[in-house]
């Protein structure tokens, strides 16, 4: 089994897309292996989002991300699970996402894209472990 992080971002719990989002992680046939609603500091996001930290947006993306609760969640499928969630959340800005997209169908701003993905095996391994350090390895 293949495990990635996802975070359902402040837009969606505050629009009350959790269900939503999760549902369809479900309905493809991914499980979820640890979820909690949180709220995200300054310190847990600079370690998130590391390959981030001094970008133009970064300030606002902090802003954004710990402007009220998150669910973050590790979820599980067969291979790919990384590729897998990236191919159902979309392109990074909304504008660019296909129909049929979690920020396709439900976003309009790159700043308020309601969902996160590990993009790679690594990032999935990586930021697991920040958020979920206790989850026994698969
Ligand atoms: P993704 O979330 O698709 O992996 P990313 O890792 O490049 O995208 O960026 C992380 C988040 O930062 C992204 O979801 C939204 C925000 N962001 C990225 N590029 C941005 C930009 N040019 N302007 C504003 N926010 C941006
Ligand atoms: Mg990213």
């Amino acid at each position: 089994m293949d495990r990635t992080l996802v975070i359902c971002k402040p837009d969606a719990v505050e629009r009350g897309l959790v269900g939503e989002i999760i549902g369809r992680f479900e309905r493809k046939g991914l499980r979820i292996v640890a979820a909690e609603l949180r709220a995200l500091d300054r310190d847990v996001l600079a370690r998130h989002y590391a390959e981030h930290v001094g970008k133009g947006f970064y300030d606002d993306l902090v802003a954004f991300m710990s402007r009220g609760p998150v669910l973050v969640a590790v979820v599980e499928g067969p291979e790919d699970t990384w590729s897998v969630v990236r191919q159902m959340m979309g392109a990074t800005n909304p504008m660019n996402a296909s129909a049929g997209t979690i920020r396709g169908d439900f976003g309009t701003m790159v700043t308020e894209n309601l969902v996160h993905g590990s993009d790679s095996v690594e990032s999935a391994r990586r930021e697991a472990a920040i958020f979920f350090p206790d989850l026994q390895q698969e």
